[in-house]
């Protein structure tokens, strides 16, 4: 049974009442541009074939019962009392959804609901943004918000989900991720200006050069809500004031080492140098990309990766010897995605290698004494929307 209809079939025994439909949304994996999205600049995801469902129907009260495929007890709770922190747990990106779905004064009610989900959870692929993004999606058709049916309404949804993350379940992060849940296209790269919100959709279907996406979520443990990334948005936060810019995106690249010479702290100014450094990466990336440079391709993909490790410093000896491991057996070029300290990197492999390269992916992390990291080639998938 597919999981569209797994979940509408649990909503049923649940509820004892058939659900209104089946609203789904998209993981991501990031190309190039890690933490950049929060520093004005630009980044480019793509969505994934691994989706979050959500069964869903609408209630006349103002009542939310919330259950998870992956959690055993449901969470009840009433849409007046959500605030943040409140409810904890996965509760909190489905009920903030709602909340701040209110908060731009949206008028939406209860909801019942069952989530299931192919993302996997802690692996830096964006199971929050999925899920919130789902539910974003149920919830402006059920309530008729007329928000799903075009870019611009797209893009309003996914700044409610970035709310919701950012004050009901109190993660710190940008946008990039619902950006990608909500308004990718398949077969293309989302290219994402955060200064403005604008996208571009950018051509990616390696097989038909003759390359495939392997991504190697590493097992290693990740998380958005503790301290680290928080205090790297706070470095580059300073950065910036000390600069007198509203944002690290207003120094071009020819002009950071001046730029690096006014800051003082050698740690600010290293998590500068990731920024400005990588803005540049991504447009140099998606040049690379539209001509299909591949070689280019992989060095910057390199270049990003060094820069994440030694600059930004959100690597970890897991991410280092899956991406070490790729390159020595043939990738074209690989890279950390994501948040980091954990998660997934990504290797561009020569199509029909995959298996090659993640098996040597497993073989060096049982030599090193590491979890056994899983591996999977994907494409470039399409976005939130109705299944059923
Ligand atoms: C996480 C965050 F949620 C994103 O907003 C982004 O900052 C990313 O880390 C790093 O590029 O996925």
């Amino acid at each position: 049974m597919s999981l569209c209809t797994e979940v509408a079939t649990t909503f049923t025994s649940r509820f004892g009442l058939t659900a209104d439909g089946v609203w789904s949304a998209p993981g991501r994996v990031n190309l190039i541009g890690e933490h950049t999205d929060y520093n004005a600049g630009l980044c480019l995801p793509i969505a994934l074939p691994q989706r979050t469902y959500v069964a869903a129907r609408r209630r006349l009260d103002r009542r939310l019962r919330l259950w998870s495929g992956q959690a055993d007890e449901p969470v009840d709770v009433q849409l007046d009392e959500v605030a943040p922190g409140h409810p904890g747990g996965w509760g909190s990106y489905v009920a903030g959804v709602l909340w701040a779905l209110e908060e731009v004064g949206h008028p939406v009610g209860g909801l019942d609901l069952v989530v299931d989900s192919e993302v996997p959870v802690g692996a830096g692929l964006s199971s929050s943004a999925a899920l919130e993004c789902a539910v974003a999606s149920a919830v402006a058709d059920l309530f008729e918000l007329d928000l799903t049916a075009d870019d611009g309404g797209r893009a309003a949804l996914a700044a409610v989900c970035v709310n919701a993350e950012n004050t009901i379940a109190q993660a710190p992060t940008g946008g990039m991720d619902q950006a990608a849940a909500m308004r990718s296209r398949e077969g293309h790269a989302l290219l994402l200006d955060c200064r403005d919100g604008s996208v571009e959709h950018v051509p990616f279907e390696p097989e038909t050069r003759g390359l495939a996406l392997l991504v190697v979520d590493t097992r290693a443990e990740h998380s958005l809500v503790d301290g680290q990334y928080a205090e790297r948005r706070a470095s580059c936060e300073q950065a910036a004031r000390e600069l007198g810019l509203a944002s690290l995106r207003e120094v071009p690249a020819h002009r950071l080492e001046e730029a690096l010479t006014r800051l003082g702290d050698p740690v600010v100014r290293a998590r500068t140098r990731h920024v400005v450094s990588e803005i540049a990466r991504v447009e140099q990336s998606v040049e690379a990309l539209r001509r299909w440079r591949i070689r280019e391709l992989g060095a910057i993909f390199d270049a990003s990766h060094a820069s994440m490790r030694d600059d930004f410093e959100i690597s970890c000896p897991e991410l280092d010897l899956a991406v070490d491991t790729a390159r020595a057996r043939g990738a074209v070029g690989a890279r950390m995605t994501g948040g980091g300290f954990g998660g997934s990197a990504i290797a561009l492999v020569p199509w029909g290698d995959e298996d090659e390269v993640g098996e040597a992916v497993v073989e060096a992390f049982e030599d090193a004494g590491f979890r056994t990291p899983r591996y999977f080639a994907v494409d470039a998938s399409g976005p939130a929307g109705r299944d059923a």
